[in-house]
């Protein structure tokens, strides 16, 4: 994954800064493509530890048109907690007394969270995101686009119309509400000599913290279409709107670029699993993975 260590590079050679909506700030470039060979292994970063439970269940759960982050909760998986307890605190006119990442305010995001995971009444009320990924996938405007595209890619696979968009501009002012308007704008995927590509274009994004999760997403969805489709998995392209390093994760960003890339890991799928959405977490086992540890940076809300 040095192609990822390079926009780190570019970004911070030619990047500008730029004030933000989270006013956190960042230092951004405009238009990038990063690209892996899926053959040449599971583009999972290996100068720091990334959490590739949290990516398999998040991608699940997009699958199954989720929305409410219990399923995450309920399998230990925190990375969309911030949006539903921030939502909470401005809800009940907490915000004030709860500063954003000040330790009373991570500590009632803890029992917010228990909340979600043991009260099914308090989950459907305060756990909802809005129509995000999983709604727009599985029903926008009725339309279940992921059968849609599975079924063209085994139809037709020459179509240069094997595109899925999460972006429905008539639901984004009630994403937007929850501060979620989707990141991952639209994909498209490709078929020649019996390989599945995919190009995800990214229309904002937050390179140290979301981009290693996006990148192994993308790959693990396109891996698990192939299967269902009979083909191999070919290449992902990453394709950048925003690209931006906020500014509070420039010391981590100088960390991970000091490290030196390992090999990367395998991704065994049960070959058995030919229905897109008959997916279950057993059916993924993650081979050789040999990370630098974590580092640690706080997502801005
Ligand atoms: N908003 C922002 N500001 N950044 C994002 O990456 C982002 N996402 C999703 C929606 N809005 C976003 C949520 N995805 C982490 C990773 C992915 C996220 C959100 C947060 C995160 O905090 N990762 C930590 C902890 C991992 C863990 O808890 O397992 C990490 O160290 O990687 C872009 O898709």
């Amino acid at each position: 994954m040095r192609a990822y260590l390079d926009l780190l590079q570019h970004i911070l050679d030619q990047g500008v800064t730029k004030s933000d909506r989270t006013g956190t700030g960042t230092i951004s470039v405009f238009g990038y493509q990063l690209r892996c060979d899926l053959e040449k292994g599971f583009p999972l970063l290996t100068t720091k530890k990334v959490h590739f439970k949290s990516i398999l269940h998040e991608l699940l759960w997009f699958l199954q048109g989720d929305t409410n982050i219990r399923y995450l909760v309920q399998n230990g998986v925190g990375i969309w907690n911030e949006w539903p307890y921030q939502n909470w605190l401005v809800q009940n006119d907490l915000a004030e007394q709860y500063p954003k990442y000040s330790e009373a305010w991570k500590e009632q995001k803890k029992v917010f969270i228990q909340n979600i995971k043991e009260d099914a009444d308090f989950a459907a009320r305060w756990g909802e995101l809005g129509p995000v990924y999983g709604k727009q996938w599985r029903d926008f405007e009725g339309v279940d686009q992921i059968a849609q595209v599975v079924e063209d890619i085994r139809q037709k696979p020459d179509s240069r119309r094997l595109i899925v968009s999460a972006w429905n501009p008539p639901d984004i002012p009630i994403m937007a509400k929850a501060g979620l308007p989707p990141c991952h704008t639209l994909f498209q995927f490709y078929v020649a000599e019996g390989r599945l590509s995919c190009q995800l274009y990214q229309r904002s994004a937050d390179v140290f913290l979301g981009v290693p999760f996006n990148i192994a997403s993308y790959a693990l969805l396109t891996m698990m279409i192939a299967q269902v489709c009979d083909l191999q998995p070919g290449d992902f392209v990453h394709t950048f709107g925003d690209a931006h390093l906020y500014l509070n994760h420039l010391e981590q960003t100088k960390l991970q670029m000091s490290r030196e890339p390992r090999p990367l890991p395998r991704l065994r799928i049960n070959p058995e699993v030919k229905d897109i959405f008959g997916f279950r977490y057993e059916d993924f086992e993650l081979l050789d993975y040999d990370p630098y540890p974590g580092i640690r940076a706080p997502v801005a809300v």
